[in-house]
């Protein structure tokens, strides 16, 4: 005598396991905005991208106080060190992107005087998964120095 099995397909309890430990997610930091002392000419502003869980790409940034910004990526050739258009920019997970001098940065023409008065530009990292962070750039004259003791320069 035989005895019949049936075998029941037990359904498979996926385990997901995720980690959700501050360095997956994706964000922004250090972003700062150095306003060109000369008005027309653009401003440029840097930042530090880090990567979350998955690779995505900054597609664009924006600031509604602005006329308009652009990404750009300084680069070297024949020895000349020259900016051209930055059309995106791939954040691979877990690591941080720097947008720095000499390096990838954003121009930006046309900051408002309230912006400028307050000190901090409102800005939005636009990237290819739809995630939006907004940040508030903190807008530095060119000059200035870094930390935040400002040097008076009192000539009135
Ligand atoms: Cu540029």
């Amino acid at each position: 005598m035989t005895k019949h099995l049936s075998i029941f397909f037990a359904g498979l309890a996926a385990v997901f396991l995720t980690s959700c430990g501050q360095g997956d997610i994706l964000y922004v930091s250090d972003v700062v905005v150095n306003l060109s002392p000369v008005e027309g000419n653009p401003s440029s502003g840097y930042a530090k991208i880090h990567g979350g869980t998955e690779d995505v790409t900054l597609i664009s940034v924006t600031a509604d106080d602005v006329m308009r910004m652009e990404m750009h990526e300084t680069v070297e050739e024949d020895g000349v060190a020259k900016m051209q258009n930055l059309e995106k920019a791939l954040i691979p997970a877990g690591e941080t992107v720097t947008f720095e001098p000499g390096g990838k940065h954003l121009m930006i023409w046309g900051i408002g005087g309230g912006s400028v008065a307050q000190g901090t530009l409102k800005m939005i990292f636009i990237f290819s998964n739809d995630d939006r962070i907004v940040v508030n750039a903190a807008i530095k004259k060119i000059g200035a120095p870094d930390s935040e003791t400002e040097k008076a320069d009192s000539s009135e």
